[in-house]
């Protein structure tokens, strides 16, 4: 008999008002049932805003350095706890357990780096234009925060929002992706187990379009973090625009690899083989395109195509398996659409375009690893974001023309250009219109202490990760203080001066 989870709301475990649960099923093996998770609705989330903001005045009098002690202790807990935590998430969420655990240990370094932060949390003292007179910044907590999370990431994504969130003095209130509940779970037992005031984390599981849309309409949350498509987004940016939120959107992307004539082909092919079908091709930072300059054009192709057919799908949990399932039967849906999207305009399958035969991967979402040639650019196949292993070959002349490629679609999250040329380097990092450009690596393998995000329909200006995103959990608070014993008007010309 499977479990039956809860939500943690109010300092307990409890079940939703709904008494309805869903199942969470291993996407590997459709027959082996995880857990039954709460099917939540509003009136879940009205109760864990109610005790979330009775925790908020303590949690905000807590001393930053004694809520980054706490995250601290997280990051111990998270690594003793690593490989346990790692194989759960394989088990529900279906990637490879050496990603499973570099999903762990993003939590494992955010964690760090948030337990540091509470030391530093910096305002700024200025000087004031006037005489005895003192200006500074400081920092104070906004409220009671709003995450919504994703199936791909599903350790890392919530402590990229949830740690900085808390050192900053906001309690906050989870609500994970449907596909990968279990991974949240155990993400709240560790930070409870590591002594964070039970009321300052609140976790309700359910549907997006009930518990995800109840969390961006409720006005006691003032401040939202989403992760999620681009489609999800612009209704989260409406709502929070409507009522006044503070909201930062991680969406789409539609990543592209760079390879110049003069690159390292060996390297640029292990960077592709990453990049592409890592995480079955599920990441916002998957290589879903490679542009490949002309004169290595064929060689490269019959490379990837080559590599591609070798690799070995199966179980995360099999250490023999290099590529997991997708999430679920509709993402494996998509993808067979999308195929057949390419083949109508014109594109021409090189490898992989199916789903794989035989016994072993018939009880799980699996799908081949699939490289189209000759796509053209404003296709379909070049321009949608799929998320899974397909990947879109496109010829170029010359760097200029894969710049302009690169840039033409609506996302703009993560670039990678492969060239031994410095000049052209230089030339990319400026032009290329991503928030993150790798040189010489994939697309993917941002790390936490650096700002992560994109520009246009990916990010709405905000970034997670690193250094901004304390200042997206805080508000900047500015005092002055005039110890001059008289009136002194800023701006205004006095008869001395
Ligand atoms: C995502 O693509 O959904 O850069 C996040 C990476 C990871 C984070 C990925 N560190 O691939």
């Amino acid at each position: 008999m499977a479990k039956t989870f809860g939500n943690f709301i109010a300092g307990e475990w409890a079940a939703p008002a709904t008494g309805e649960y869903f199942e969470n099923r291993n996407p590997a093996r459709w027959n082996d049932l995880i857990g039954r998770f709460p099917d939540s609705d509003g009136r879940d989330v009205a109760r864990a805003v109610r005790s979330a903001a009775r925790a908020q005045p303590g949690w905000a009098a807590t001393p930053a350095p004694a809520r980054g002690d706490i995250l601290r202790r997280v990051g111990d807990l998270l690594t003793e706890g690593k490989e346990v935590i790692a194989r759960a998430m394989t088990r529900e969420m279906g990637k490879v357990l050496t990603e499973t655990r570099g999903d762990v240990q993003e939590g494992i370094d955010t964690a760090y780096y948030a337990a540091s932060e509470g030391r530093r949390l910096f305002g700024r003292t200025v000087p004031s234009e006037l005489r005895d007179k003192w200006a500074m910044s400081f920092r104070r907590p906004i409220g009671v925060a709003g995450l919504i999370t994703p199936f791909n990431v599903p350790m890392a994504i919530p402590t990229w929002k949830m740690f900085p969130a808390l050192v900053c003095g906001n309690p906050v209130i989870l609500k994970p992706a449907e596909d990968t509940p279990h991974t949240a779970t155990l993400l709240v037992e560790t930070l409870l187990d590591a002594g964070l005031p039970a009321e300052v984390i609140q976790l309700v599981h359910g549907r997006g379009e009930i518990v995800g849309k109840a969390i961006v309409e409720h006005p006691g949350i003032p401040v939202i973090s989403f992760t999620g498509s681009s489609d999800t987004g612009a209704l989260v940016g409406a709502t929070g625009g409507r009522m006044h939120k503070r909201v930062s959107l991680e969406m789409g992307g539609k990543n592209a690899q760079i390879v110049m004539n003069d690159a390292d082909l060996d390297l640029a092919l292990e960077g592709v083989l990453w990049g592409a079908f890592g995480t079955t091709g599920q990441r916002c930072t998957a290589t879903s395109r490679l542009i490949l300059q002309r004169k290595i054009h064929d060689r490269f192709l019959r490379m990837v195509c080559d590599a591609a057919e070798r690799l070995r799908l199966g179980e995360g949990l099999d250490t023999k398996s290099d590529v997991g399932p997708l999430i679920h039967q509709a993402a494996r849906e998509k993808i067979v659409r999308y195929v057949e999207a390419g083949k109508k305009e014109g594109a021409s399958l090189e490898s992989g375009g199916g789903i794989p035969r035989g016994e072993r991967l018939s009880r799980g979402w699996f799908f081949r690893p699939t490289v189209f040639a000759g796509v053209r650019p404003g296709s379909r196949l070049e321009q949608e974001e799929i998320f899974g292993p397909l990947l879109s070959v496109i010829r170029v002349n010359d760097l200029a023309e894969a710049i302009r490629v690169n840039n033409d679609v609506r996302y703009g999250l993560s670039s990678s250009l492969y060239t031994s040329n410095l000049a052209d380097a230089f030339r990319a990092m400026r032009e290329l219109d991503n928030g993150i450009t790798y040189l010489n690596a994939p697309t993917i393998g941002a790390e936490a202490h650096l700002p992560f995000g994109g520009v246009k329909q990916t990010g709405n200006g905000h970034r997670e990760g690193g250094w901004p995103v304390y200042d997206f959990f805080s508000e900047t608070k500015v005092v002055y203080v005039d110890y001059s014993g008289k009136l002194q008007r800023a701006q205004i010309d006095t008869e001395e001066s």
